[in-house]
């Protein structure tokens, strides 16, 4: 079976740092998962985010300004910025200058020249040595004390040593690096991937400009961005296409010892909880103390503010549901030695983080309600109709099912359901169409395999409560299928199938209903995403024949190899098809190309890929129309098919 695993657990080796010193750089090439977490796409972009983040520390140390991120007509990557320079002094404790230290030693970065990096800083990656490793190539130029001082390295090699090249005014650090193919699976950057990531920084680093340049023809493209708001303007960016309920970003801040913690939120009128957090600029989809934290204080506060001017009465408290509905929130926190936990690393562990987030929120959004109270009366509004939506829904649902008998497990008329009982071994395929779902039927594995069809256009979940999601008559068959219920009520124990695979066209319909999909799952059963049980399906998007003789492919790049063998010596004539949907498969192909767990590919979606087609979703379905005409014109351009 050939699972693809994309992963986005951000692996940082902490400590022993004697030992890793010794095994050097030729233990980052025998295992680079370790170091970058894993070797497809989502490694590859780390590259990038481990030198960038350096700069980030020179920023935080207040030496820098100012970050360039370039990809080269090559297809090479330059990042550069205008901070103090990596110190070019030689070591006294290895007689070599830092610079080579901090490109051939792991972990070295930050532990030098002195002071170093304080608090604020050193929080990052020092992973420029992990870069080197893994370049076919890299070159690092220092602009200091009034020379530029170069190195070159090939694999974590040194190709030249440090010399100087030649005069300078100004001082900063320039490194440009090529991929090792050897070790990645592509080699080819994503410009919108980094561009999110270093907007995403650039919002979490307030005032530091970080500009973003693609150089390759054809695909020309640059944006500079520089936020003095910091994260209160990333939340005005995040309700970007939905309609705030009141005007101010609400923003608090604080630290205690060497933790500081910050906090903007704002009201929107959907209905969906949009909190994003980060712990020292790396993002943490699975939550963890600083969420906890933030989530206990924001529902005690509504609840006491509620209480002490009787729109609360008595012992009908809203929940903490209640008090999120419709809030777009960025946490952002910064420590020393964060502990990443969960399934994918993605959980903040440090249980002092809760205190001083729950803290400073207590304090300061009391303060500010009592002096903005109509603020204050439009987020209890909310909470309180949050409240009453989630009373009358709870009756309606137990009603239901004491009418359809759904309590005791009545399955949809649409599910082809498996012989199999045992979660972790079933898998159920959505499938998009009718024709395509006719031959998954016929094609399918029926022990192990269940089949849920799809099809038409879903309902706007960006305007429904969860009351009207379970009665959603596209919704609520799958909600039944999968069994472990949405929202708060969410149990993955009483989930019926460990792989939730969506089989859809790759064209523009198949992007709808996966975005569709995936925010669903995203808003309303997300441990399904934390746990790795949801993929996509891959079909091939070719078939290529000679005579009798059959083969597909799933990339143009496959379908030239392929017809190259298929070809052979003789060069005779074959034919190409291209699939337009699964539907032209019949069962056979189906099962052959998509379905077989020994032939097929799956995908795993990660948090972010959810996280993305919810942005993406909430730009499409939002009532904004500026945000929606962006969107589709930026993409329009380039043609076929909007993936997620
Ligand atoms: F990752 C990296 F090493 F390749 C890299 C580091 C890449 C890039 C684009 C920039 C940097 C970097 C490092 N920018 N700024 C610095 N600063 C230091 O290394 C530095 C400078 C001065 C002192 C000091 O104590 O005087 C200390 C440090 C750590």
């Amino acid at each position: 079976m050939s699972e693809l695993e994309k992963t986005t657990a951000v692996e940082q080796e902490y400590g022993g740092s004697e030992i890793q010193v010794l095994e050097g750089l030729e233990a980052v090439r025998k295992r680079p998962g370790m170091y970058i977490g894993s070797t497809s796409s989502s490694g590859l972009h780390h590259l990038v985010y481990e030198i960038v983040d350096n700069s980030i520390d020179e920023a935080l140390a207040g030496y820098c300004t100012e970050i360039r991120v370039i990809i080269n007509a090559d297809g090479t990557i330059t990042v550069s910025d205008n901070g103090r320079g990596i110190p070019v002094d030689i070591q006294p404790q290895t007689g070599r200058p830092a610079l080579e230290v901090v490109f051939t030693v792991l972990h070295a970065g930050g532990k030098f020249g002195g002071g170093g990096y304080k608090v604020s800083g050193g929080l990052h990656g020092v992973g420029a040595s992990v870069v080197n490793a893994l370049s076919e190539w890299l070159t690092v130029q220092v602009h200091k004390n009034g020379k530029i001082h170069e190195m070159t390295f090939s694999r974590g090699n040194i190709v030249k040593e440090m010399e100087i090249v030649g005069d300078t005014d100004r001082t900063g650090t320039t490194v440009t690096f090529k991929p090792d193919g050897e070790m990645f699976d592509t080699v080819e950057y994503d410009y919108e991937t980094l561009h999110t990531r270093m907007r995403q920084q650039a919002f979490l680093n307030a005032g530091l400009r970080i500009s973003i340049e693609d150089k390759r023809v054809g695909r020309e493209e640059s944006d500079t961005m520089c936020y003095e708001g910091g994260i209160r303007e990333y939340v005005t960016y995040l309700n970007r296409s939905k309609t705030a309920l009141h005007s101010d970003v609400i923003y608090v801040s604080g630290s205690k010892g060497d933790s500081t913690a910050e906090i903007a939120l704002q009201y929107n009128d959907t209905y969906a909880e949009n909190i994003v957090s980060f712990a020292n600029d790396i993002r943490t989809p699975e939550g963890g103390m600083h969420e906890t934290g933030f989530k206990a204080a924001l529902t005690r506060v509504l609840n006491a503010y509620g209480i002490k001017y009787g729109m609360i009465k008595g012992d009908d408290k809203v929940s903490g549901e209640d008090c999120r509905e419709g809030i777009t929130a960025v946490i952002s926190v910064k420590l020393t030695e964060a502990q990443f936990e969960g399934q994918t690393k993605a959980k903040l562990g440090n249980a002092h983080i809760r205190t001083l987030v729950d803290n400073i929120l207590s304090d300061q959004l009391a303060v500010y309600l009592e002096e903005h109270p109509v603020v204050a009366r439009t987020i209890l509004d909310k909470a309180l109709t949050a409240n009453r939506a989630r009373e009358a829904a709870r009756k309606a649902r137990e009603n239901a099912r004491r009418k359809t008998g759904l309590e005791s497990g009545g399955m949809p008329d649409k599910l082809k359901d498996c012989n199999e009982k045992d979660p972790a071994l079933c898998e159920i395929y959505i499938v998009e169409g009718d024709s395509a779902a006719g031959s998954a039927n016929q094609g399918r594995d029926s022990r192990f395999q269940a089949i849920l069809p799809m099809w038409g256009k879903m309902l706007n979940v960006e305007k429904a409560r969860v009351d009207r999601i379970y009665n959603n008559d596209k919704l609520s068959p799958l909600i039944s299928a999968l069994g472990g219920g949405i929202g708060e009520d969410f149990d993955i124990n009483r989930l019926r199938y460990h792989k939730i695979i969506i089989m859809s066209d790759a064209d523009v319909d198949g992007a709808h209903i996966r975005t569709l999909l995936l925010t669903f799952f995203f808003r309303y059963m997300r441990p399904l995403i934390e746990h790795g049980f949801v993929y996509s399906a891959v079909p091939p998007l070719y078939k290529l024949s000679r005579g009798k003789t059959t083969r597909v492919a799933y990339s143009d790049e496959e379908r030239d190899r392929v017809s190259v063998e298929l070809r052979g010596e003789s060069n005779v004539k074959i034919e190409i098809q291209r699939y337009k949907g699964l539907g032209e498969m019949n069962k056979d192909e189906l099962w052959e190309t998509t379905m077989d767990p020994e032939r097929r590919t799956l995908r795993r979606i990660t948090l972010d890929d959810a996280s993305r087609a919810d942005e993406i979703f909430t730009v499409l379905m939002g009532e904004q129309v500026e945000p929606r005409k962006e969107w589709i014109e930026k993409n329009a351009k380039y043609a076929v098919n909007i993936d997620i």
